[in-house]
C-alpha cells in the first residue's frame, strides 16, 4: 500500500535525511501522492486585527446556493488525542474546550470553516470510553452516544492515533473498532482517514512508519483511504489536512451561515473554556468535581466581551488550592492564571476583546 512512499525513502542514501523527509510528508494510503506537509501558518492564540477586519468583511452570504459545497467531518478518537486541538487548528479558532486531562469535551460540537464557495463543519466528539468506563467515572449519556451521532452523519470519518502514547498508538483504540464495527453499513460507503497527531513529540521518525505499516496490516477491514501526519499543536501538517477536506467537498447547499463558527453558543464556549483550564492547572481529579457556571455575559456595544463565571468548590481547601498566593509562581494565584488562559483562549475563539471575571464559591 505504501510502496511508492518506500520506494522514495530508500533512494535516499542518507538515513537522517530519509527520516526528515518522512516527517514532512503527508502519506496517502494507497500511495496516491504524498504531498509536502509541513507549512507554517500556525494561528498563534494572539489577535492579528487586520485578519479580524478581514474575517468580519468575508461576505460568506454572497456564495450563491447553487454553488455552494460542504463537507461533514466526524473527528473521533481516544480521549486526549488532541482531536479538540486539531478541530480549534482546522478551523482557526479555539471554539473546543482543550486541556491536558481526559474527558474535555463532554458533547459532541460542531466547529465550522468557511473559504470561498466551500463550507466545512468538523464534528468534535467526547474521547470514546466503553460502557464500564462510562459508569466507572460516572461520566454523561454523551461521551457514548455523541459519537455515534456524528459517525451516522459525516461524509468522511477522520480517526486522531496519538503517536506519542506508546501504550496505545501501534492499535486503534478498541472503542472505535467496537463502534465502527456497530456501524459497517456505513463505514463501508465512507471514506476514512487516519490522522497520526503529536508528531512534534516524535524524535525517531521511523518509528512513524513502522506505526502506518502495524496500523495498516492488522485493521485490514478499515479501508483508509489516506493517512495524515500532524501536529495539532505546532500546525504542522494542518494547511494539508484543510486543503484536502475542502478539495472532497460535496456540492450541496451549506448546514449554516456563514458567519457562525460553532453550533454552541458563546455563553457554552466560555463556560467550557474555563472549566477546561481549571482542569490544566488543578491536580488530580480536583477539576473534576468542581462547578463552573456563567453567571453574566455581555457582549457589548463594541463587540467587546465582558463575562462572569462561578467556580463552585465542595471544599474550603480545595477552594483554598486556587486563591491562595503561590510565591514561586509569577502571577498570583490559580485563579488568576486561570483567568489569563481562559481570557486568551476566548479572544481567540470569538476574535474580539474578553473580560473575564472569576469567582470562588465555597462552604465556610
Ligand atoms: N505535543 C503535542 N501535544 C498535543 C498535540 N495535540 C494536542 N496536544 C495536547 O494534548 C492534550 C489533549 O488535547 P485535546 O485536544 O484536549 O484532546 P482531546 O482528544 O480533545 O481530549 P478529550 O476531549 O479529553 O477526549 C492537550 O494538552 C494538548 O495541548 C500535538 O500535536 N502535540
Ligand atoms: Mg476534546
Amino acid at each position: 500500500m505504501f510502496e511508492n512512499l518506500h520506494k522514495i525513502i530508500l533512494q535516499r542514501n542518507n538515513f537522517n535525511e530519509m527520516l526528515f523527509t518522512l516527517e514532512k510528508c503527508m502519506i496517502r494510503a494507497g500511495s496516491r501522492y504524498i504531498r509536502r506537509c509541513f507549512s507554517k501558518s500556525v494561528d498563534s492564540l494572539t489577535i492579528d486585527s487586520q485578519e479580524f477586519i478581514t474575517q468580519q468583511n468575508d461576505n460568506f452570504s454572497s456564495v450563491r446556493r447553487k454553488d455552494q459545497k460542504s463537507l461533514k467531518i466526524a473527528i473521533l478518537g481516544a480521549p486526549n488525542a488532541g482531536k479538540s486541538t486539531l478541530v480549534n487548528q482546522l478551523i482557526k479558532r479555539s471554539v473546543c474546550p482543550v486541556s491536558s486531562k481526559v474527558h474535555t469535551t463532554q458533547t459532541k460540537a460542531d466547529a465550522i470553516y468557511c473559504e470561498d464557495n466551500t463550507q466545512l463543519v468538523f464534528m468534535d466528539t467526547p474521547g470514546l470510553v466503553s460502557t464500564k468506563e462510562c459508569k466507572r467515572y460516572n461520566l454523561a449519556g454523551t461521551f457514548r452516544h455523541d459519537p455515534k451521532v456524528s459517525l451516522s452523519i459525516a461524509d468522511i470519518i477522520g480517526i486522531v492515533q496519538d503517536v506519542h502514547n506508546t501504550y496505545t498508538r501501534d492499535k486503534i483504540n478498541e472503542n472505535i473498532l467496537e463502534l465502527l464495527n456497530d456501524k459497517v453499513n456505513i463505514i463501508n460507503k465512507i471514506p476514512l482517514i487516519l490522522i497520526f497527531n503529536k508528531v512534534d513529540k516524535i524524535k525517531k521518525k521511523e518509528v512513524l512508519l513502522h506505526l502506518v505499516n502495524i496500523l495498516i496490516k492488522n485493521n485490514k477491514s478499515l479501508k483508509f483511504s489516506d493517512v495524515f501526519m500532524i501536529s495539532a499543536l505546532t500546525g504542522d501538517g494542518i494547511d494539508d489536512l484543510r486543503t484536502y477536506l475542502l478539495d472532497s467537498a460535496k456540492p450541496r447547499e451549506w448546514q449554516y451561515e456563514g458567519h457562525i463558527y460553532s453550533s454552541h453558543k458563546c455563553q457554552d464556549i466560555i463556560q467550557q473554556t474555563v472549566r477546561a483550564k481549571l482542569m490544566d492547572i488543578l491536580p488530580n481529579e480536583i477539576p473534576y468535581i468542581l462547578k463552573v457556571k456563567l453567571e453574566h455575559f455581555d457582549p457589548g456595544s463594541d463587540d467587546n466581551i465582558i463575562t462572569v463565571v462561578s467556580v463552585t468548590c465542595p471544599r474550603k481547601n480545595i477552594a483554598r488550592l486556587l486563591i491562595r498566593n503561590h510565591k514561586t509562581e509569577l502571577i498570583g494565584n490559580r485563579i488568576k492564571q486561570v483567568a489569563i488562559m481562559a481570557e486568551q483562549e476566548l479572544r481567540h475563539a470569538f476574535r474580539t476583546p474578553v473580560r473575564l471575571k472569576l469567582v470562588v464559591n465555597f462552604p465556610t
